[in-house]
C-alpha cells in the first residue's frame, strides 16, 4: 500500500473523463487500497480515482465519524439512479480544491448500482452525507468539481488563488 500524491486545480487531468472499469481485479484492489490510504492520510471522507492521476471509474469513501469504526466502502462503476426531486444544500470541500468550503445544491436522495471490492453487483439507497458525497464523486469521474456548481465569479475566484499558491510553491 502507497500514500499517493493529489492532484490540485486546475491540474486538466481532473477534467478528463475516467473510463469504466473492465474487471475487478488484484491490480484494481490494490489501487483501491492506496486511494483508502491517501483517502485517510489527507484525511478526506470520499477520494475518486483521477484525484490520484488514475482516469478510471473507481471511487473510495468512508464516512465514519472520529472515534468510530472505519467503514471502508469501495465503488467500481458506479451509476446513479433515480435521484430525488427533493434537493439538500450541504457545505462541501474537495481534497482537489484545498482550503475552500461552499454550499452546493443536489438531490437529497439517489441509489446507486457498482460492483464492490470483490466484483459483486450492489444497489444502495443512499441519503443525506452518503448521498452528497457519492454525487460529488460521481461528478470526478466526468471530470466535474464541485465549485462548477457554484457561481462563475467564485468559481474565478478560487482558481486564480490556487493558482497564484501554486505558482508561489514552485519558486
Ligand atoms: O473530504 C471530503 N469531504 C466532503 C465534504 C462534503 C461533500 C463532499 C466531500 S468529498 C471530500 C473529499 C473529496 O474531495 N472527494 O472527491
Ligand atoms: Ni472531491
Amino acid at each position: 500500500m502507497a500514500i499517493r500524491q493529489i492532484i490540485t486545480a486546475p491540474d486538466p487531468r481532473l477534467r478528463q473523463v475516467s473510463k469504466p472499469v473492465p474487471e475487478v481485479n488484484d491490480d484494481l484492489r490494490a489501487l483501491m487500497k492506496d486511494m483508502l490510504e491517501t483517502m485517510y492520510d489527507a484525511p478526506g471522507i470520499g477520494l475518486a480515482a483521477i484525484q490520484i492521476g488514475e482516469p478510471v471509474r473507481v471511487i473510495v469513501m468512508d464516512l465514519a465519524g472520529e472515534g468510530e469504526e472505519p467503514a471502508p466502502r469501495y465503488f467500481v462503476n458506479p451509476e446513479i439512479l433515480d435521484p430525488s426531486d427533493d434537493m439538500n444544500l450541504h457545505e462541501e470541500g474537495c481534497l482537489s480544491v484545498p482550503e475552500f468550503y461552499d454550499e452546493v445544491e443536489r438531490p437529497a436522495k439517489c441509489r446507486v448500482k457498482y460492483l464492490d471490492f470483490d466484483g459483486k453487483e450492489q444497489l444502495l439507497e443512499a441519503e443525506g452525507l452518503l448521498a452528497t458525497c457519492i454525487q460529488h464523486e460521481m461528478d470526478h469521474l466526468e471530470g466535474v468539481l464541485f465549485i462548477d456548481h457554484l457561481s462563475r465569479l467564485k468559481r474565478e475566484r478560487v482558481l486564480k488563488k490556487l493558482k497564484k499558491e501554486q505558482r508561489l510553491a514552485a519558486e
